[in-house]
């Protein structure tokens, strides 16, 4: 009986936590809540992951953000590397298929040249531990003040860098399970669709990512263009995405859950400037 209770009480909780991201996530990404409207028609769409960035310092590493989805029943599923962006990353999924995968990254900041490294470290000093340990952790935004100069400063060496000194704590992107899109059997007509409602898709590596081989094939927006409030001016710069994935069965009745590194390093690309 207790159990019962308690399992319901999570459920609500990971539903309530993915519908705070969601409303955050569509102030920045005006055209999510378009893209839903033109696949799902008005139908709810199923999840098929959210992904989120952060830096790997204290006190808030991947892990510390892992921490969140961790307490409401995820467990930890595969990890990435990605040596020329110079980040890790790793996936965490719930026994329950209809709650979305959590795809976490993180920026190694020592790789990187003095001057980006004392300009994290200014951002991520300015953060309260304690605000870190609460779930609307998850969607605060940035807890520090840059300038404009100091984002290019950062774009120059890490497009990832640039993004987070901009966002903050909150979904990079959600992401269509074209698994469970009724009307869509293929990626490729879900690209189309998307194209002929006049979506601009991001072609890094082709415009579909993966294959049935790896038993993943991904495809996204370039991320839409918003104003900024920087600490000087106001300046338009890319915001965030939306993805679609479909997966294939990696054993009769069971869909593959991971990622697929080759293809997160083109997916990284959406929120580039130029596409
Ligand atoms: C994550 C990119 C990777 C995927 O599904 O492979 C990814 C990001 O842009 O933060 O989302
Ligand atoms: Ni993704």
């Amino acid at each position: 009986m207790s159990e019962l209770k308690s399992e319901k009480g999570q459920a609500e909780q990971v539903e309530d936590l993915f519908n705070q991201l969601w409303e955050d996530y569509i102030q920045q990404t005006p055209s999510a809540a378009k893209v839903h409207d033109v696949l799902g028609e008005g139908r709810d769409i199923i999840n098929d992951h959210v992904a989120f960035r952060t830096f790997n310092l204290e006190p808030v590493r991947l892990e510390a953000l892992a921490q969140h989805f961790i307490r409401l029943g995820y467990k930890e599923g595969g990890d990435y590397h990605f040596e020329a962006k110079k980040l890790r990353a790793k996936h965490y999924e719930h026994s329950n298929p209809e709650f979305p995968k959590v795809f976490i990254s993180e920026l190694l900041v020592e790789e990187f040249s003095p001057r980006v490294q004392e300009l994290i470290n200014r951002m991520v000093h300015s953060i309260d531990a304690e605000a870190v340990k609460k779930p609307d952790f998850l969607y605060s935004g940035t807890h520090w003040n840059v300038t404009h100069a100091e984002y290019l400063e950062l774009l120059d060496e890490s497009e990832y860098a640039a993004w987070m000194s901009a966002y903050g704590f909150r979904a990079n992107h959600f992401t269509v399970s074209v698994n469970h899109l009724p009307g869509y059997q293929t990626l490729e007509q879900v690209n189309q669709k998307l194209k002929d409602a006049g979506f601009k898709l991001n072609s890094s590596g082709g415009e579909i990512k993966g294959s049935a081989e790896v038993y993943l094939e991904q495809s996204s927006t370039m991320a839409d263009r918003v104003e900024v409030e920087f600490n000087d001016k106001t300046v338009e710069i890319p915001s965030c995405f939306y993805e679609f994935a479909k997966r294939y069965e990696i054993q009769p009745g069971k869909l593959y859950t991971g990622f697929v590194a080759a293809s997160a390093d083109k997916i990284f690309e959406s929120t580039n400037a130029k596409g």
